[in-house]
């Protein structure tokens, strides 16, 4: 058969190197051919979620930013500074994690997807076109964050005035002024050219981007035992992949940054500098709770929970 696979993301970017690999693989173990779908070749992330819901496509790469309503337990990954910087307890966690193993699946289930699985694409980076060392900076900031109503609550304690915007329109809102800032990972940031409408890369540190990829659940309870092996099997090779892919990654794409517009500013904010953004956590921890849907305070336990046994402390 040919199987249907749509990502958020362009070819080789972190997601579409995650779905080549993914298609070597099943191609190699099995009869089935996979075709692939980059970004704005299907519409916007919610719509590739609908295809892959009403079964027209049969996996689909969309990250928590967009799956808010759909899934508001996943807004979790939106508490700032929960995830750890560390890349080896960050994997570690994606690796072993209770919550995305075992607490999360029913509830993509219910909402016809079979969870995959999720993986991390790298340090959250603010592009602004003024200076951000304090949230003080960020008053009058029209912020783009994806849909999601929690990271639309974090930048609220961050001080900006968030502006939830689909992918496709943020470089045109920072070219016209309709926003003035956006954040993403540094890969991104670089191949996406979103240097070219901002000045100012800040790295505060509050976050790592978290993806998701899932099958429509009709489409994979009707596989036999064997092709789900196959696809088990691939998306575990495709994880160790896109992980070691990801090595070096955020330097050489700040590298590439600076090279291709030598006037950018590149900011990391000391532990101190940060010290005001790392308060506003437990305030959007509090409303996620409110909105997180009816697993919100269990997801978030068990997120903990996975956390502190990965952190060897
Ligand atoms: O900011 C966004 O909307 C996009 N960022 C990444 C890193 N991947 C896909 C997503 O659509």
């Amino acid at each position: 058969d040919t199987w249907r696979y749509a990502f958020e993301e362009a070819m080789d970017e972190v997601q579409g190197k995650f779905a080549q690999k993914f298609k070597e693989e099943v191609e190699a173990n099995s009869d089935h051919e996979i075709q692939l779908f980059p970004f704005g070749t299907l519409g916007e992330s919610a719509d590739i979620m609908e295809q892959a819901q009403s079964g027209i496509l049969q996996f689909v790469d969309q990250s928590p930013g967009f799956t808010g309503a759909l899934i508001p337990e996943a807004q979790v990954f939106f508490v700032p500074y929960l995830l750890p910087a560390d890349q080896d307890q960050l994997v570690k966690f994606f690796r072993e994690s209770k919550t995305i193993h075992e607490l999360f699946p029913p509830l993509y289930a219910d909402q016809g997807l079979q969870l995959l699985t999720m993986f991390p694409e790298g340090e959250v980076m603010m592009t602004t076109t003024s200076a951000v060392q304090a949230p003080a900076d960020l008053d009058e900031v029209k912020f783009r964050v994806m849909t999601n109503p929690l990271l639309v609550s974090s930048y609220q304690s961050f001080g900006a005035t968030p502006t939830p915007l689909p992918w496709g329109e943020v470089y045109g809102a920072l070219q016209t002024g309709i926003i003035q800032g956006q954040e993403n990972p540094a890969f991104f940031i670089e191949s996406t050219k979103m240097y070219e409408v901002t000045d100012y890369i800040t790295r505060t540190g509050h976050n790592n981007f978290t993806t998701a990829v899932m099958a429509n659940l009709d489409f994979y309870e009707g596989l036999s035992d064997e092709d789900k092996k196959v696809v088990q099997d691939a998306i575990a090779a495709a994880f160790d992949y896109i992980i070691d892919y990801q090595t070096g990654l955020t330097e050489e794409s700040l590298k590439k940054i600076m090279e291709a517009k030598p006037s950018m500013t590149i900011t990391t904010l000391s532990e101190e500098q940060r010290r005001p953004f790392i308060d506003t956590a437990p305030a959007v921890e509090e409303e996620f709770l409110k909105i997180g849907g009816p697993k919100a305070q269990e997801i978030l336990d068990q997120m903990k929970a996975d956390l502190a046994a990965v952190s060897g402390d």
